[in-house]
Protein backbone atom coordinates (compact mmCIF):
# COMPACT_ATOMS: atom_id res chain seq x y z
CA UNK A 1 0.00 0.00 0.00
CA UNK A 2 1.41 3.42 -0.74
CA UNK A 3 2.37 5.33 2.36
CA UNK A 4 1.30 9.21 2.21
CA UNK A 5 3.93 11.52 3.53
CA UNK A 6 3.46 15.27 4.08
CA UNK A 7 6.97 17.66 4.30
CA UNK A 8 6.32 21.33 5.00
CA UNK A 9 8.70 23.57 4.50
CA UNK A 10 9.68 21.39 1.42
CA UNK A 11 11.68 23.98 -0.51
CA UNK A 12 13.69 24.92 2.27
CA UNK A 13 17.46 23.57 2.56
CA UNK A 14 16.35 20.29 4.88
CA UNK A 15 13.37 19.31 2.26
CA UNK A 16 15.94 19.84 -0.22
CA UNK A 17 17.85 16.94 1.42
CA UNK A 18 15.06 14.77 2.78
CA UNK A 19 12.68 14.79 -0.66
CA UNK A 20 15.20 12.40 -2.52
CA UNK A 21 15.43 10.00 0.61
CA UNK A 22 11.90 9.84 1.06
CA UNK A 23 11.28 9.02 -2.83
CA UNK A 24 14.28 6.59 -2.90
CA UNK A 25 12.59 4.40 0.00
CA UNK A 26 15.11 5.36 2.85
CA UNK A 27 12.08 6.37 5.00
CA UNK A 28 10.13 3.49 5.21
CA UNK A 29 11.94 0.79 3.48
CA UNK A 30 12.67 -0.45 -0.12
CA UNK A 31 9.35 -2.15 -0.77
CA UNK A 32 6.73 0.60 0.28
CA UNK A 33 5.40 3.01 -2.60
CA UNK A 34 5.83 6.57 -1.09
CA UNK A 35 2.94 9.75 -2.45
CA UNK A 36 4.37 12.84 -1.99
CA UNK A 37 2.92 16.37 -0.41
CA UNK A 38 4.79 19.21 -0.03
CA UNK A 39 3.33 22.09 2.36
CA UNK A 40 5.08 25.46 1.68
CA UNK A 41 4.62 29.35 1.90
CA UNK A 42 2.77 30.83 -0.97
CA UNK A 43 5.83 32.77 -1.96
CA UNK A 44 7.69 29.09 -1.65
CA UNK A 45 5.27 27.22 -4.35
CA UNK A 46 7.51 27.71 -7.13
CA UNK A 47 10.34 26.44 -5.54
CA UNK A 48 8.90 23.53 -4.21
CA UNK A 49 7.93 23.15 -8.08
CA UNK A 50 11.35 23.24 -9.16
CA UNK A 51 12.48 20.33 -6.76
CA UNK A 52 9.07 18.19 -7.77
CA UNK A 53 10.53 18.58 -11.18
CA UNK A 54 14.25 17.15 -9.70
CA UNK A 55 12.31 14.33 -8.11
CA UNK A 56 10.58 13.78 -10.85
CA UNK A 57 13.72 13.39 -13.00
CA UNK A 58 15.16 10.87 -10.81
CA UNK A 59 12.26 8.44 -11.93
CA UNK A 60 12.27 6.47 -8.57
CA UNK A 61 10.31 3.52 -8.83
CA UNK A 62 8.83 3.92 -5.19
CA UNK A 63 7.48 7.57 -5.84
CA UNK A 64 3.77 6.98 -6.97
CA UNK A 65 2.98 11.18 -7.32
CA UNK A 66 3.91 14.89 -5.66
CA UNK A 67 1.30 17.40 -4.85
CA UNK A 68 2.64 20.66 -4.11
CA UNK A 69 0.16 22.97 -2.04
CA UNK A 70 -0.44 26.46 0.59
CA UNK A 71 -3.22 24.67 2.03
CA UNK A 72 -2.67 22.63 5.14
CA UNK A 73 -5.77 20.55 5.07
CA UNK A 74 -5.14 19.32 1.53
CA UNK A 75 -1.19 18.99 2.22
CA UNK A 76 -2.73 16.49 5.45
CA UNK A 77 -5.03 14.75 3.60
CA UNK A 78 -5.10 10.72 4.46
CA UNK A 79 -1.56 12.00 5.48
CA UNK A 80 0.43 8.82 7.41
CA UNK A 81 3.66 10.39 7.77
CA UNK A 82 4.04 13.92 8.67
CA UNK A 83 7.49 15.91 8.39
CA UNK A 84 7.06 19.24 9.88
CA UNK A 85 10.04 20.88 9.06
CA UNK A 86 8.97 24.60 7.78
CA UNK A 87 9.16 26.65 11.10
CA UNK A 88 10.02 30.60 11.40
CA UNK A 89 13.37 31.38 12.54
CA UNK A 90 14.57 33.97 15.06
CA UNK A 91 15.81 36.82 13.76
CA UNK A 92 17.74 39.75 15.35
CA UNK A 93 15.86 41.37 17.73
CA UNK A 94 13.71 39.22 18.30
CA UNK A 95 12.12 38.47 21.88
CA UNK A 96 11.12 34.48 22.86
CA UNK A 97 7.84 35.34 23.27
CA UNK A 98 7.76 37.07 19.48
CA UNK A 99 9.40 33.61 18.11
CA UNK A 100 7.00 31.05 20.29
CA UNK A 101 4.14 33.63 18.91
CA UNK A 102 4.94 33.19 15.73
CA UNK A 103 5.68 29.32 15.63
CA UNK A 104 2.19 29.35 17.46
CA UNK A 105 0.66 30.56 14.37
CA UNK A 106 2.39 28.10 12.06
CA UNK A 107 1.96 24.80 14.41
CA UNK A 108 -1.33 25.53 15.67
CA UNK A 109 -3.24 25.31 12.34
CA UNK A 110 -1.08 22.31 11.38
CA UNK A 111 -2.12 20.37 14.43
CA UNK A 112 -5.76 21.14 13.65
CA UNK A 113 -5.20 20.21 9.81
CA UNK A 114 -3.76 16.87 10.93
CA UNK A 115 -6.29 16.62 13.50
CA UNK A 116 -9.18 17.18 10.91
CA UNK A 117 -7.90 15.55 7.91
CA UNK A 118 -5.30 13.00 8.50
CA UNK A 119 -4.98 8.95 8.31
CA UNK A 120 -5.56 7.33 11.35
CA UNK A 121 -2.39 5.96 11.62
CA UNK A 122 -0.74 9.24 11.14
CA UNK A 123 2.46 10.02 13.04
CA UNK A 124 4.17 13.21 13.07
CA UNK A 125 7.86 14.23 13.84
CA UNK A 126 8.60 18.04 14.42
CA UNK A 127 11.65 19.26 13.09
CA UNK A 128 11.52 22.92 12.93
CA UNK A 129 12.46 24.62 15.72
CA UNK A 130 12.19 25.20 18.65
CA UNK A 131 10.93 21.52 17.69
CA UNK A 132 9.83 20.26 21.07
CA UNK A 133 7.63 23.18 21.91
CA UNK A 134 6.56 23.51 18.39
CA UNK A 135 5.51 19.57 18.23
CA UNK A 136 3.54 20.24 21.95
CA UNK A 137 1.43 23.15 20.22
CA UNK A 138 0.73 21.05 17.38
CA UNK A 139 0.21 18.60 19.62
CA UNK A 140 -2.50 20.53 21.31
CA UNK A 141 -4.25 21.10 18.66
CA UNK A 142 -5.02 17.47 17.72
CA UNK A 143 -7.56 16.61 20.53
CA UNK A 144 -8.27 13.70 18.41
CA UNK A 145 -5.46 12.13 17.46
CA UNK A 146 -3.52 10.15 20.45
CA UNK A 147 -0.98 12.27 21.75
CA UNK A 148 1.53 9.66 21.62
CA UNK A 149 1.74 10.28 17.64
CA UNK A 150 3.71 13.48 18.19
CA UNK A 151 7.32 13.89 18.39
CA UNK A 152 10.51 16.13 17.72
CA UNK A 153 13.71 15.20 16.96
CA UNK A 154 16.47 14.75 18.71
CA UNK A 155 18.21 11.87 16.88
CA UNK A 156 20.60 14.54 15.14
CA UNK A 157 22.00 15.32 18.42
CA UNK A 158 21.62 11.44 19.29
CA UNK A 159 23.74 10.39 16.08
CA UNK A 160 26.31 13.84 16.94
CA UNK A 161 26.69 12.07 20.28
CA UNK A 162 27.83 8.78 18.83
CA UNK A 163 29.56 10.56 16.30
CA UNK A 164 31.74 12.04 18.90
CA UNK A 165 32.29 9.50 20.85
CA UNK A 166 33.26 6.80 17.88
CA UNK A 167 36.49 9.48 16.93
CA UNK A 168 37.28 10.19 20.44
CA UNK A 169 37.74 6.16 21.36
CA UNK A 170 38.87 5.15 17.73
CA UNK A 171 35.86 3.12 17.76
CA UNK A 172 33.38 2.28 14.87
CA UNK A 173 30.08 4.05 15.65
CA UNK A 174 28.30 0.24 15.17
CA UNK A 175 30.36 -0.53 18.69
CA UNK A 176 28.16 2.08 20.53
CA UNK A 177 24.91 1.16 22.23
CA UNK A 178 22.21 3.16 24.26
CA UNK A 179 23.29 6.52 23.99
CA UNK A 180 20.69 8.94 25.61
CA UNK A 181 19.71 12.86 24.75
CA UNK A 182 17.75 13.58 27.92
CA UNK A 183 15.45 16.80 27.56
CA UNK A 184 15.29 19.96 24.97
CA UNK A 185 16.79 19.78 21.29
CA UNK A 186 18.68 22.99 22.99
CA UNK A 187 21.68 23.87 24.25
CA UNK A 188 20.52 22.77 27.77
CA UNK A 189 19.97 18.96 26.28
CA UNK A 190 22.15 16.62 27.94
CA UNK A 191 23.75 13.83 26.09
CA UNK A 192 24.45 10.67 28.54
CA UNK A 193 27.81 8.59 28.17
CA UNK A 194 26.80 7.05 31.99
CA UNK A 195 24.20 4.46 30.48
CA UNK A 196 26.23 4.48 26.88
CA UNK A 197 27.82 1.28 26.22
CA UNK A 198 31.21 0.23 23.89
CA UNK A 199 31.54 -3.05 23.36
CA UNK A 200 29.81 -4.20 26.76
CA UNK A 201 31.70 -1.28 29.03
CA UNK A 202 29.96 2.26 30.29
CA UNK A 203 30.98 4.74 27.96
CA UNK A 204 31.62 7.22 30.60
CA UNK A 205 34.34 4.97 32.29
CA UNK A 206 36.22 4.48 29.16
CA UNK A 207 36.96 8.57 29.14
CA UNK A 208 37.98 11.32 31.68
CA UNK A 209 35.51 13.35 33.24
CA UNK A 210 36.75 16.38 32.01
CA UNK A 211 36.33 15.44 28.61
CA UNK A 212 33.17 13.78 29.19
CA UNK A 213 31.87 17.12 31.05
CA UNK A 214 33.76 20.14 29.44
CA UNK A 215 34.23 18.64 25.80
CA UNK A 216 31.69 16.47 24.74
CA UNK A 217 28.84 17.81 26.54
CA UNK A 218 29.13 21.35 25.16
CA UNK A 219 30.50 19.90 21.43
CA UNK A 220 27.24 18.05 20.97
CA UNK A 221 24.90 20.53 22.82
CA UNK A 222 26.54 23.59 20.63
CA UNK A 223 27.41 21.28 17.19
CA UNK A 224 24.22 23.26 15.19
CA UNK A 225 26.39 26.38 15.59
CA UNK A 226 29.47 25.16 15.10
CA UNK A 227 28.22 23.93 11.56
CA UNK A 228 26.92 27.51 10.87
CA UNK A 229 30.06 29.13 11.84
CA UNK A 230 31.63 26.65 9.06
CA UNK A 231 29.48 26.01 6.43
CA UNK A 232 27.54 29.39 7.09
CA UNK A 233 24.00 27.98 6.62
CA UNK A 234 22.60 25.54 9.45
CA UNK A 235 22.82 21.46 9.29
CA UNK A 236 20.30 20.53 6.68
CA UNK A 237 21.72 17.06 5.02
CA UNK A 238 22.65 15.60 8.88
CA UNK A 239 18.93 17.00 9.84
CA UNK A 240 17.43 15.85 6.78
CA UNK A 241 19.43 12.31 8.01
CA UNK A 242 18.23 12.01 11.38
CA UNK A 243 14.54 12.45 10.57
CA UNK A 244 14.80 9.57 8.25
CA UNK A 245 16.58 8.00 11.60
CA UNK A 246 13.63 8.64 14.03
CA UNK A 247 10.70 8.02 11.47
CA UNK A 248 12.42 4.38 10.37
CA UNK A 249 12.92 3.18 13.54
CA UNK A 250 9.86 4.58 14.58
CA UNK A 251 7.87 2.42 12.20
CA UNK A 252 10.42 -0.21 11.54
CA UNK A 253 11.49 -0.81 15.48
CA UNK A 254 14.81 -0.72 17.10
CA UNK A 255 17.42 -3.13 17.18
CA UNK A 256 17.41 -5.71 20.23
CA UNK A 257 19.61 -4.67 22.59
CA UNK A 258 19.56 -1.20 21.94
CA UNK A 259 17.79 2.22 22.16
CA UNK A 260 17.64 5.49 20.52
CA UNK A 261 16.67 9.42 21.52
CA UNK A 262 13.54 10.95 20.78
CA UNK A 263 11.41 13.73 22.11
CA UNK A 264 8.12 12.19 22.85
CA UNK A 265 4.97 13.00 24.99
CA UNK A 266 6.09 12.26 28.97
CA UNK A 267 3.95 9.96 30.62
CA UNK A 268 6.05 11.32 34.23
CA UNK A 269 9.35 8.94 33.81
CA UNK A 270 11.98 10.34 35.68
CA UNK A 271 10.53 12.97 36.94
CA UNK A 272 9.72 14.55 33.55
CA UNK A 273 6.09 16.37 34.45
CA UNK A 274 3.51 14.32 31.91
CA UNK A 275 2.35 16.25 28.92
CA UNK A 276 5.44 17.99 28.16
CA UNK A 277 7.45 16.67 24.71
CA UNK A 278 11.07 15.79 25.95
CA UNK A 279 13.86 13.44 24.82
CA UNK A 280 14.22 10.03 26.39
CA UNK A 281 16.02 6.82 25.84
CA UNK A 282 13.36 5.10 23.68
CA UNK A 283 12.67 1.72 21.88
CA UNK A 284 9.94 1.03 19.45
CA UNK A 285 7.73 -2.04 19.64
CA UNK A 286 5.37 -2.46 17.20
CA UNK A 287 5.12 1.14 15.75
CA UNK A 288 5.17 2.69 18.98
CA UNK A 289 7.95 4.64 21.12
CA UNK A 290 8.63 3.07 24.61
CA UNK A 291 10.30 4.99 27.19
CA UNK A 292 13.32 2.63 28.64
CA UNK A 293 12.58 2.68 32.36
CA UNK A 294 14.62 1.63 35.49
CA UNK A 295 17.96 3.59 34.75
CA UNK A 296 19.52 4.70 37.53
CA UNK A 297 20.24 8.58 37.23
CA UNK A 298 22.94 9.83 38.94
CA UNK A 299 23.25 13.44 40.79
CA UNK A 300 25.03 15.07 37.89
CA UNK A 301 22.65 13.51 35.22
CA UNK A 302 19.42 14.39 37.31
CA UNK A 303 20.92 18.11 37.76
CA UNK A 304 21.62 17.74 33.65
CA UNK A 305 18.16 16.32 33.03
CA UNK A 306 16.31 18.41 35.52
CA UNK A 307 17.77 21.85 33.99
CA UNK A 308 16.77 20.69 30.35
CA UNK A 309 13.14 19.86 31.35
CA UNK A 310 12.89 23.20 33.33
CA UNK A 311 13.88 24.79 30.04
CA UNK A 312 10.95 23.14 28.33
CA UNK A 313 8.10 24.13 31.66
CA UNK A 314 9.12 27.39 30.90
CA UNK A 315 8.42 27.19 26.90
CA UNK A 316 5.17 25.84 28.03
CA UNK A 317 4.15 28.37 30.38
CA UNK A 318 5.50 30.72 28.15
CA UNK A 319 2.85 29.23 25.10
CA UNK A 320 0.10 28.93 27.49
CA UNK A 321 0.51 32.39 27.99
CA UNK A 322 0.16 33.31 24.86
CA UNK A 323 -2.86 31.51 24.64
CA UNK A 324 -1.27 28.99 21.68
CA UNK A 325 -2.26 26.29 23.60
P1 LIG B 1 14.95 26.91 5.52
O1 LIG B 1 14.75 28.32 5.94
O2 LIG B 1 15.94 26.57 4.47
O3 LIG B 1 13.56 26.31 5.06
C1 LIG B 1 12.39 26.46 5.79
C2 LIG B 1 11.25 26.40 4.80
O4 LIG B 1 10.04 26.41 5.53
C3 LIG B 1 11.21 27.60 3.84
O5 LIG B 1 11.17 27.13 2.50
C4 LIG B 1 9.92 28.32 4.23
O6 LIG B 1 9.27 28.90 3.11
C5 LIG B 1 9.11 27.16 4.81
N1 LIG B 1 8.01 27.57 5.68
C6 LIG B 1 7.96 28.60 6.55
N2 LIG B 1 6.75 28.69 7.11
C7 LIG B 1 6.03 27.67 6.62
C8 LIG B 1 4.68 27.24 6.80
N3 LIG B 1 3.86 27.90 7.62
N4 LIG B 1 4.26 26.17 6.12
C9 LIG B 1 5.07 25.52 5.28
N5 LIG B 1 6.35 25.89 5.03
C10 LIG B 1 6.81 26.96 5.70
O7 LIG B 1 15.26 26.12 6.88
P2 LIG B 1 15.91 24.67 7.05
O8 LIG B 1 17.38 24.81 7.11
O9 LIG B 1 15.30 23.73 6.08
O10 LIG B 1 15.45 24.33 8.55
C11 LIG B 1 14.10 24.09 8.87
C12 LIG B 1 13.90 24.05 10.37
O11 LIG B 1 14.64 22.98 10.94
C13 LIG B 1 14.37 25.29 11.11
O12 LIG B 1 13.39 25.65 12.07
C14 LIG B 1 15.62 24.83 11.81
O13 LIG B 1 15.90 25.58 12.96
C15 LIG B 1 15.26 23.42 12.13
N6 LIG B 1 16.35 22.49 12.49
C16 LIG B 1 16.10 21.55 13.41
C17 LIG B 1 17.03 20.60 13.78
C18 LIG B 1 16.72 19.56 14.79
O14 LIG B 1 17.62 18.78 15.12
N7 LIG B 1 15.51 19.43 15.34
C19 LIG B 1 18.40 20.63 13.20
C20 LIG B 1 18.48 21.36 11.90
C21 LIG B 1 17.65 22.61 11.84
O15 LIG B 1 18.35 23.64 12.49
Amino acid sequence: MTVKVTVTGAAGQIGYALLFRIASGHLLGPDVPVQLSLLEITPALKAAEGTAMELDDCAFPLLKGIDITDDPNYAFNGTNVALLVGARPRTAGMERGDLLSANGGIFGPQGRAINDNAADDVRVLVVGNPANTNALIAQRHAPDVPADRFTAMTRLDHNRALSQLSSKLGVPVTDIKKMTIWGNHSATQYPDLYHAEVGGKIAAELVDQDWLKDTFIPTVAKRGAAIIEARGASSAASAANAAIDHVHSWVNGTPEGDWTSAAIVSDGSYGVPEGIISSFPVVSRNGQWEIVQGLDIDDFSRGKIDASVKELQEERDAVKELGLI
